[in-house]
């Protein structure tokens, strides 16, 4: 029984060791350019095109098309989404896994709705690997994913909201103000899987203590920890440090975003999934 891990492109994951995994660009629109969340992508040259341009930006979710071709011939397929609340991505997933099962008799299709982004779902991922590698039966490790995401979360520290609220994902009053004199605000997925604003603090290092309280508060005891970042790997480095202070040693591991977070968390942000 051939299985896949299949994850949309915001969970900044491109690649996994010994199981069979593809991840499903989103899109960013700037002016005439569709750049698609892949390995391809220049991420530099994306950046600065998107600081470069002053028309209107957005972004889209990939289309059902895209989610099946990623399937690709496998039996069981572990799909994992984006918030399902925030973006198309979750019920484009849904419609191909629909299309898929009746397209290949016997197939089975399963999607989960992280109700979170990035590291969140990357961390699901993992386990996801884990238990395939385990040799465990598919319907066992859909039940064992969806106990383990009870037990995960998001946290994240954003220098602006700015394209969340061009694009009407958060409005603009609570935009205003953020992105200027180093102001971070720091927030966490909801269980809805909308944002859910935590405070506004004056510098990388106060919004990384307050995201270290609100894991301490949440029971996070130095379980596995992802780090993505935007061009801010010494903040990054900072709250691996911390972490290693508490608990005595780091399980976890720190990445650049890809295209569809570096959009939404700009330079600057730090987002961290973590195991409580
Ligand atoms: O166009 C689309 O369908 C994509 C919309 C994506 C909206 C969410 C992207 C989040 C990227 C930003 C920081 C964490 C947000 C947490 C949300 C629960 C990352």
């Amino acid at each position: 029984m051939k299985m896949r891990i299949v994850a949309d492109s915001s969970a900044n994951l491109l690649e996994m060791k010994d199981v069979e995994f593809a991840s499903v660009p989103l899109h960013i629109i700037v002016g005439e350019r569709d750049y698609a969340d892949t390995a391809e992508i220049d991420l530099a040259a994306f950046q600065q095109h998107l600081r470069d341009y002053k028309g209107k930006t957005t972004t889209a979710a990939p289309s059902p098309g895209e989610w099946e071709e990623a399937f690709g011939d496998a039996d069981v397929i572990f799909c994992l989404t984006l918030t399902g609340a925030m973006s198309g991505t979750h019920n484009s997933a849904v419609i191909a896994g629909e299309s898929y099962e009746s397209e290949h008799p016997g197939a089975k299709v399963y999607v989960l709705d992280s109700l979170s982004t990035g590291p969140e779902i990357y961390l699901l991922a993992e386990k996801t690997r884990e238990l395939i590698l385990a040799g465990m039966e598919p319907e066992k490790i859909y039940e064992e994913i969806r106990a383990y995401h009870q037990t995960t979360h998001l946290y994240f520290s954003l220098a602006s909201v700015d394209n969340f609220a061009k694009n009407g994902r958060v409005s603009h009053v609570i935009a205003k103000g953020i992105g200027l004199m180093g102001i971070r605000i720091v927030g966490t997925a909801s269980p809805e899987g909308t944002l859910d604003f935590k405070g506004k603090c004056r510098g990388d290092k106060k919004a990384l203590a307050l995201i270290l309280e609100k894991m301490k508060e949440l029971g996070y005891k130095g379980g596995r920890v992802v780090i993505a970042h935007n061009q801010n790997e010494e903040a990054a480095l900072q709250l691996k440090m911390r972490i290693e202070e508490l608990f005595g040693f780091f399980n976890g591991v720190i990445h650049p975003e890809r295209a569809l977070c570096c959009y939404y968390a700009e330079p600057g942000s730090v987002m961290v999934g973590f195991e409580a």
